[in-house]
């Protein structure tokens, strides 16, 4: 009903962060290029197996003088996993408690960054991926959303070993997509999906780099996940040297992040000995640390180069994005802060309800003490801290509980932010290839 949506709306305007002015719209006008890097944990950032790195050219950029990197970024994916981390970042809301937005509710009304980006600065807007356009429902999903183009398998020859998995390896997707990205009118927003580094890690031996010598776990889930990292790692590195020679990065902005967990936690225990920490103490804190995933900023020729410390998850990226290109944000329904706000709230809400603070986190029904990783008693909680958690436990509750609503009841329906015009999923046809 109509007036439900007054509720979100309220409940949105005053969460509402305002952008940092050191960082609004600095990148105004530049392309926008997302690498979305399947399955990919903040663990493996300079992390080194047999004194080898695992990902060397990752490293660089996160280290990079022109990179605003993240080292507190949380994943937010439940069961949609990929389609869940695409959910949060195009619309800054969440998945759902079970199942997949982007298979049950598909033709929602959707005020998406695509539609978002073309409307107020005429970017055009395309996705490259090397699975099939149904996989996840995306064809349907990106019409609603607004894409222009969807440049999936049936535009790549993705016969034989050129696919593993779950479609065309990184390698040839960041290759064979020059053709059509190249036919984009600038400035464009563009999203490289990624897959080859998906559970259950395989790679053919030919695409194995010999240098590279991995873990020797009892694992080989384990074993493998490092071989595809270093292969993701090889592919994006690639991807940059092109878009060096062809003249892109200085005109650029190049978003990556990591979607979601490859680990699973019943694995974290052997994982553990490998990136260094104690597997017989290991506890369920130390498995939602272990949920960070890379978000960086690489904003070419800016010096802007830093680690940036904010705990923020999937949720907070558009908003940071859209004030980062200038966009302001105060009319979208979208529950994220840009994470350069200085009313940005560290307070990671996950999908289960539980969350994590710089300080503390909310897991398996107990509080546990970040920097101890020590479950905190209930005899030893404070009033003052047991009224905060409650706080943040109501607040999590509340942000998420309000995100469902607007999906399950397709609430944008009635909503107009100013000037946008509604998507009509009809005006797009991604069989005909950018002419
Ligand atoms: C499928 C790929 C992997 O096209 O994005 O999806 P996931 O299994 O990670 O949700
Ligand atoms: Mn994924």
């Amino acid at each position: 009903k109509p007036n439900d949506i007054s509720k979100v709306r309220s409940y949105v305007k005053s969460h509402y962060a305002k952008a940092n002015s050191k960082y609004y719209g600095i990148a105004k006008g530049k392309n926008v290029i997302i690498i979305h890097l399947e399955s990919f944990q903040q663990f493996s950032i300079d992390q080194k197996i047999n004194g080898k790195e695992v990902t060397p050219f990752l490293n660089s950029l996160y280290h990079g003088k022109d990179t605003i990197s993240f080292s507190n970024f949380f994943n937010e994916v439940g069961q949609g996993k990929t389609s869940d981390a695409e959910n949060m970042l195009e619309t800054s809301t969440f998945g759902l408690p079970s199942g997949s937005v982007f298979t049950k509710y598909a033709s929602n009304t959707f005020q998406a960054m695509p539609a978002i980006i073309s409307q107020r600065l005429g970017y055009s807007t395309a996705v490259f991926h090397g699975n099939v356009a149904s996989f996840w429902n995306r064809d349907t999903v990106y019409k609603s959303m607004g894409y222009q183009h969807f440049f999936d398998a049936s535009f790549y020859d993705v016969s034989g070993e050129k696919s593993e998995s779950w479609g065309l390896k990184d390698k040839l997707l960041f290759k064979d997509s020059v053709a059509y990205l190249e036919k984009l009118q600038q400035p464009f927003y563009v999203k490289y999906l990624t897959v080859t580094n998906h559970y259950p890690f395989t790679l053919d031996t030919v695409d194995q780099d010999p240098n590279f010598k991995t873990s020797d776990t009892d694992d080989p889930i384990i074993n493998n996940y490092f071989i595809t990292n270093h292969y993701l790692d090889q592919s994006v590195k690639e991807f940059y040297s092109y878009l060096s020679k062809a003249g892109l990065l200085k005109n650029s902005i190049i978003i990556i992040y990591g979607d979601h967990y490859g680990i699973s936690e019943s694995e974290n225990k052997t994982l553990a000995s490998v990136i260094g920490k104690n597997p017989t103490t290991w506890t369920a804190n130390d498995d939602v640390q272990l949920q960070r995933v890379p978000f960086m900023i690489d904003i070419p020729g800016s010096k802007l180069g830093h680690i940036d410390k904010t705990y923020g998850g999937e949720i907070d990226v558009l908003p940071t994005l859209e004030h980062l290109l200038g966009i302001s944000t105060k009319r979208y329904i979208q529950f994220g802060q840009d994470l350069f706000s200085k009313q940005h709230k560290q307070l990671v809400a996950f999908r289960d309800q539980d969350f994590t603070t710089p300080k503390y986190t909310y897991t398996a029904g107990k509080l546990w003490d970040n920097k101890t990783d020590k479950v905190i008693p209930t005899s030893s909680i404070s009033k003052a801290l047991a009224k905060k958690v409650s706080t943040w436990q109501k607040a999590v509750n509340k942000e998420l509980n309000l995100s469902d609503e607007l999906i399950y009841k397709d609430l944008l329906r009635f909503y107009k932010p100013k000037g946008f015009k509604t998507v009509n999923p009809k005006n797009y046809d991604y069989g005909v290839s950018a002419t």
